[in-house]
C-alpha cells in the first residue's frame, strides 16, 4: 500500500480499502443474518438457503459429478463455492461502493434479497424465513457505508501520522485516517465474529430438546428379533467391509444441508390419501406401542458407481409398514386398491415415492426407529425413517418421516423423478471387489480376492472372478444373513507376475446373471462388473504380506 498519502488518497489504495470494506459487511452481514437464523430455525440462514437452491436446481449430470468425485465432501464444498463466489461480490462492491458509495450499499441490500427469496422458498419455509436473511443485507449495506466513509475520510490537519503505517509519518491534513479506520475493521470485526459465536451456541440451543430427546428414547425390544447374524456371514480378509456397517461409517446420501433434528417429542406421521378409510395420525409414543420387527436390510444408493461405497447393511428395528396401512384401510393395487404410489414426505420437505405393491408383498418394509441397537442417528433419520428391502433409498428410505400420502404413480412425481430418475427402482444385482485395492501391488503366489455383492430381496446365489477376461471361476459365498442383505465372497488366488485385471459378477437365486453391460447410474441405478487392475510384483516374498492387507495370513475359509 503506498501512495496512500497524495491527497487523492492513491487508487490502490482506496481500491484495496474497498475491497476490506466489501469484506467486512459481508462477514457482518453474514453474522447478523446466521445469529438471527438460530432464532427462525437454522434452515434460514442466508448460505444454507442458497445452497438449498443450489441443491434443489442442480441437472443431475452435474450431481452425478459431484457425487462421483466429491463423494461426501460435496457439501462443504457447496458451502466453500457459495461463500467464495459472495466473497468476490462483496469485494467488488466494497471497491464501487468507494467511489458510488449508493450504488456498493445497493448491491449488500440486494444480496439480502436473494438470501430472503432463496429462503422463503424452501420447504416449510414461512415469512420469518425470509427475516435473517433481509436483516443480513441490512446489516451489510449499513457497515458498507459506515466503513467505507471511514476508509476515506481525512484526517483533520494538524493531528500526527504515527499510525500510518510505514509510511514517513509526513501525512498531514487531508490524508486519509488510516487509524481510525483500522479501529473500526477491528471493531467491527469483533463484534461480528461475536455474533457468528452467539449464533452457534444458540443453535445448539435449539437443538437440545431433541439431542436430549434422543438420548432419553427408550425403544422397547423387538417382539419379533432378528436371528444373530451367523458366524460364517463375515469373510476373515483384511479389507473387506464389516458385514454390518456402524452407523458412523454407513454412507450418507441426503439433500439437507443441515441435518434436521427433530424432537421426539414433537414428532408427528400423518396417513392419508387415496383408499385410506381409516386415515391415522401418530405419536412416537403410539408408534413405539406396536409390535416392533427386526431386521437387517442392506441399503444403497441408486448414485452408487459400479465398485462405489454408497451401500451400507444395517439391523434395523422397526414397525411393520404393511400392518399400518392394511390398519388404515388401504389395500394394495393387486386387491383391487385405488392408489398404487406411497409418497412419504420428511420434515425437511423431501419426498419420496414407493409401489404400494412392494411395500405390501410380504417384505419386511420398515418404519424404523432403531439402527444396529440405537435410536436412529439425526443424520440417518431420527426419529423415524423408512427402510423397504430391495428397493433404493431414493425410492424407499425416506428419513425424518413426517406424512404417508397414498396416491398413483400416474398423478405424482415425487422429488427425484422430477429430476430425471426413474419413478420405480428395484436394486441392480451388483457385487464389488474389496480387496485388492485398485493398483495394489501384492507379491506373486497365492492373493486373496474378496468383497460384496447384493441382489436385494432375491438373495446372491454365486459370485465369480475372472483375471484378464480368461473363464470365469467359482468363489466361495460367506454363510447368508438372508435374502435382504448384501453377501461376502471370497476367491483366492494364484497370482502370477505382471498386470491384471480382476472382475466379479453374481448371479441371484432366480438364476440370472449380473449384466456386464455398462450403464450409468441415471435413470435407475448402474450396471456393468466392477473391475480392479493390480500389479503382481515377481517372487519377494518378504513383502507380500503388507501388500496383500496381511490377506495371505488370514486365508481362513469358514466354511
Ligand atoms: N429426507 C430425506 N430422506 C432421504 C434422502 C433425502 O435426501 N432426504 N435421500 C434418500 C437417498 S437418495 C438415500 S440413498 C437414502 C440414504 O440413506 P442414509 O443417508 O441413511 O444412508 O436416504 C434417502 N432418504
Ligand atoms: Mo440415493
Amino acid at each position: 500500500m503506498s501512495g496512500v498519502h497524495s491527497t487523492s488518497g492513491g487508487r490502490g489504495a482506496r481500491r484495496a480499502a474497498g475491497a476490506v470494506c466489501g469484506l467486512l459487511a459481508a462477514f457482518a452481514g453474514l453474522a447478523a443474518a446466521r445469529l438471527a437464523a438460530a432464532v427462525v430455525r437454522p434452515e434460514a440462514s442466508p448460505v444454507t438457503a442458497v445452497g438449498g437452491a443450489v441443491v434443489d436446481r442442480t441437472p443431475p449430470v452435474v450431481k452425478e459429478w459431484a457425487v462421483r468425485s466429491l463423494g461426501t465432501a460435496d457439501k462443504p464444498v457447496l458451502t466453500l463455492g457459495i461463500v467464495v463466489v459472495l466473497g468476490l461480490v462483496a469485494v467488488a462492491a466494497g471497491v464501487l461502493a468507494v467511489r458510488r458509495p449508493r450504488a456498493g450499499i445497493a448491491v449488500a441490500a440486494c444480496f439480502g434479497l436473494v438470501g430472503a427469496v432463496a429462503a422463503l422458498g424452501r420447504p416449510g419455509a414461512t415469512w420469518k424465513d425470509a427475516l435473517p436473511s433481509l436483516l443480513g443485507g441490512l446489516v451489510a449495506a449499513w457497515v458498507l457505508h459506515f466503513a467505507v466513509r471511514a476508509a476515506t475520510r481525512r484526517r483533520p490537519a494538524g493531528t500526527g501520522g504515527t499510525g500510518d503505517g510505514g509510511a514517513s509519518g509526513t501525512g498531514g491534513a487531508g490524508s486519509l485516517d488510516r487509524r481510525g479506520f483500522g479501529r473500526l475493521v477491528l471493531a467491527t470485526t469483533a463484534v461480528s465474529a461475536g455474533a457468528w459465536y452467539a449464533g452457534r451456541r444458540l443453535g445448539a440451543y435449539g437443538s437440545a430438546g431433541a439431542t436430549t430427546s434422543r438420548a432419553d428414547l427408550v425403544v422397547p425390544p423387538p417382539a419379533v428379533p432378528a436371528p444373530p447374524v451367523p458366524a460364517g456371514a463375515q469373510v476373515r480378509a483384511r479389507g473387506v467391509s464389516p458385514f454390518l456397517t456402524p452407523a458412523r461409517d454407513f454412507y450418507r446420501v441426503d439433500t439437507a444441508l443441515v441435518v434436521p433434528r427433530v424432537d421426539a417429542a414433537d414428532w408427528r406421521l400423518r396417513v392419508h390419501g387415496d383408499g385410506v378409510t381409516k386415515p391415522l395420525t401418530l405419536d412416537l409414543r403410539a408408534l413405539l406401542a406396536r409390535p416392533l420387527v427386526e431386521h437387517d436390510i442392506t441399503l444403497t444408493c441408486v448414485s452408487n458407481e459400479v465398485g462405489g461405497p454408497y451401500a451400507g447393511n444395517a439391523r434395523w428395528l422397526g414397525v411393520r409398514l404393511a400392518d399400518l396401512l392394511r390398519e388404515a384401510g388401504v389395500r394394495p393395487p393387486s386387491r383391487g386398491g385405488r392408489a398404487d404410489q406411497l409418497v412419504a414426505r420428511s420434515v425437511d420437505g423431501m419426498t419420496i415415492g414407493t409401489p404400494i405393491e412392494a411395500v405390501m408383498d410380504g417384505r419386511e418394509a420398515l418404519l424404523a426407529v432403531g439402527m444396529n441397537g440405537e435410536p436412529l442417528p439425526f443424520a440417518h433419520g431420527f426419529p423415524v425413517r423408512m427402510v423397504v428391502p430391495g428397493l433404493y433409498g431414493y425410492v424407499s428410505a425416506c428419513k425424518w418421516l413426517s406424512e404417508l400420502r397414498l396416491t398413483t404413480f400416474a398423478a405424482y412425481d415425487a422429488y427425484w423423478v422430477r429430476r430425471s430418475w426413474a419413478q420405480q427402482a428395484p436394486v441392480k444385482t451388483q457385487s464389488r471387489i474389496d480387496t485388492p485395492r485398485p493398483l495394489a501391488e501384492p507379491a506373486a503366489g497365492r492373493v486373496v480376492v474378496a468383497g460384496v455383492a447384493w441382489a436385494l430381496h432375491r438373495g446372491v446365489s454365486r459370485v465369480e472372478v475372472r483375471v484378464d477376461g480368461g473363464p470365469w471361476q467359482e468363489a466361495r459365498l460367506a454363510d447368508s444373513d438372508g435374502d435382504d442383505t448384501w453377501r461376502q465372497w471370497l476367491w483366492p488366488w494364484e497370482a502370477t507376475p505382471g498386470r491384471h485385471t480382476l472382475e466379479v459378477r453374481a448371479t441371484d437365486r432366480t438364476g440370472a446373471v449380473q449384466t456386464g453391460k455398462r450403464r450409468a447410474t441415471v435413470p435407475d441405478g448402474a450396471t456393468g462388473w466392477h473391475a480392479v487392475t493390480v500389479r503382481v510384483r515377481a517372487g519377494d516374498t518378504g513383502r507380500s504380506a503388507a501388500d496383500t492387507g496381511g490377506a495371505r495370513r488370514t486365508l481362513r475359509p469358514w466354511s
